[in-house]
């Protein structure tokens, strides 16, 4: 690649698409409450009798102060808060039919195309990457590819929390090899069908949300915003503290497709002491081994899980609590949304920097899984 030498990956743009509908922490404890007074009463005499537990209220109170989220949004309002269904209503589309995933995947999709300045001639490949897929196959990357017109390759990966990450390191990559010019990352996470809301300690974790980026070689970007990437680092430690048993083996097995284990579950207590001290350490090796301190980056788009999480990992980075400034936070407003929170906060908070800044863009949890790129504005 003699004149490609030259030539950076750079991220040329991103798209966010957040759903219309707002479930606040009122009103899903409200719903909670209803529900486990219907529940409690629907098994009064198992209860009185020790053969089981009553059902403990929610708090409003107990989510801030242990999460810092206030509300989230969903792609289907409807059925979430209904006591006796406790789920979204999300009808099944005909074969014929634009998917789910694939329909908010192209909103995003097509928001980052446009801020990279990008069509579908220009693209090489599509990567969707996300907690999960509405189906196996054909992959919902595919199906996006071809509504958008571009000629090339498709594929899904699923990473959870760090899925968003490890796709733009895989796009990286390919730029970086040569073999795509420009490649679409797109994470649509359709989190709420899997969120079991008769769980106290998880109905208030995640809301939707799908994101995407643009990757390509420095010397065909026009974008006005484009950050380089300096460099790239993933790892990986297993651990059954975040899971879900959903799967297509429930048919062989003959269990319950939609039994407590096969939604989201977590030890989030172990979770939290857990991951901090990991990301934080992953953090600090990054930087290192390109030659930076951590006074020198300007910003770090940090995973979105709790921000109890994100004060403890820039206590221990900073020595002091990072503010909007230097670790923007959007939990607040979009809850968990899996993989794609630290690529909101890029999307919401990285036009304000000036050339040369450099910035970090961190995930961290299910897996466990930590994913991180260093970039520098253009
Ligand atoms: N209201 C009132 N009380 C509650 C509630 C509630 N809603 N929930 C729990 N409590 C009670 C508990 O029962 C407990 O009571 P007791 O002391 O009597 O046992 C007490 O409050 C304290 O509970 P915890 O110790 O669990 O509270 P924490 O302070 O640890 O907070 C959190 C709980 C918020 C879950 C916290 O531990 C946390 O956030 N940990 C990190 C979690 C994390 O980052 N997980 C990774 C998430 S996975 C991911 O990001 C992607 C996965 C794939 C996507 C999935 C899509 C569905």
């Amino acid at each position: 690649m003699p004149s490609e030498k030259q030539a950076t990956v750079v991220i040329s743009g991103t798209g966010l698409w957040t759903p219309e509908h707002i479930i606040t922490n009122e009103e899903l404890v409200a719903s909670y409450n209803a529900w486990t007074d219907k529940y409690n009463m629907e098994h009064a005499a198992a209860i009185q009798a020790g053969k089981l537990e009553p059902m403990q209220k929610s708090s409003v109170e107990f989510i801030v102060k242990a999460s810092g989220i206030k509300q989230r949004y969903a792609y289907i309002k409807e059925g979430i808060l209904d006591i006796e269904r406790m789920r979204p209503a999300i009808p099944e589309r005909p074969e014929d039919s634009l998917s789910d995933q694939a329909e908010i995947a192209l909103h995003a999709a097509r928001e980052a195309m446009k801020a990279a300045n990008k069509n579908a001639a220009d693209i090489d490949a599509v990567i969707v990457s996300c907690a999960y897929t509405q189906r196996a196959y054909p992959a919902i990357a595919i199906e996006v590819q071809n509504e958008l017109g571009i000629k090339g390759f498709g594929f899904d990966m699923l990473v959870a929390c760090s899925a968003a990450t490890f796709a733009l390191h895989r796009g990286y990559e390919m730029i970086a090899a040569g073999t795509a010019r420009c490649v679409l990352l797109i994470n649509p996470e359709l989190t709420s069908p899997q969120v079991d809301y008769c769980n106290r300690d998880s109905h208030f974790i995640f809301g939707d949300v799908a994101t995407a980026a643009i990757v390509e070689r420095s010397d065909t970007c026009t974008a006005l915003h484009s950050y380089d990437i300096l460099s790239t680092k993933a790892m990986t430690q297993f651990s059954s503290n975040v899971r879900s048993n959903f799967g297509y083996l429930s048919r062989a097995s003959d269990a319950d497709p939609f039994s407590a284990d096969k939604l989201f579950h977590q030890n989030g207590r172990k979770v939290y002491k857990e991951v901090c001290p990991m990301a934080e350490q992953h953090l600090r090796c990054h930087l290192e081994s390109q030659g930076l301190t951590v006074p020198e980056i300007k910003r770090f788009w940090l995973h979105q899980a709790n921000i109890n999480m994100n004060a403890l990992i820039s206590n221990r980075l900073f020595g002091k609590e990072a503010g909007m400034d230097l670790a923007p936070i959007v939990l607040d407003r979009y809850a968990n949304t899996a993989s794609a929170g630290s690529i909101i906060a890029f999307h919401l908070y990285n036009q304000d920097l000036s050339s040369g800044d450099i910035g970090v863009i961190c995930s961290f949890g299910a897996g466990y899984s930590i994913g991180s790129l260093i970039v520098r504005k253009r």
